[in-house]
């Protein structure tokens, strides 16, 4: 029985985070369904660890909050925050490849898109 129980806890935790890592990705899916990405956030420096994917507007605070690297920005112009609700330190992309600069590496917080 204690073997059932430990694999039920650990379904369990599985089926929490991928709904965390969904919810995140919910726009990732839309996006690929309309064709394409806007702006892409990656964990590390190489583009290559996707965090999630978004087309349109922004957002206040995030799932994956002081973990963002570096960015692809394909469409429109974007502004990184540090801190959550568009404040602290911020810096603003236009379409290109971009490994974030200290004061941003691993701190972003809310993003928004402002063109
Ligand atoms: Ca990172």
């Amino acid at each position: 029985m204690k073997d059932n129980q430990h694999e039920q806890l650990f379904t369990e935790l599985t089926a929490e985070f991928e709904a965390t890592a969904i919810q995140e990705l919910d726009n990732e899916t839309a996006a690929a369904i309309g064709g394409g990405y806007n702006i892409q956030f990656y964990d590390n420096n190489n583009f290559t660890e996707l965090l999630g994917s978004w087309n349109d507007g922004g957002k206040p605070t995030l799932i994956s909050n002081d973990k963002i690297s570096s960015i692809i920005v394909n469409d429109g112009e974007w502004r990184l925050y540090a801190d959550p609700n568009y404040k602290g330190a911020a810096h603003t992309y236009g379409p290109g490849k971009y490994v974030l600069p200290s004061d941003l590496n691993n701190k972003v917080s809310s993003f928004i898109r402002v063109g």
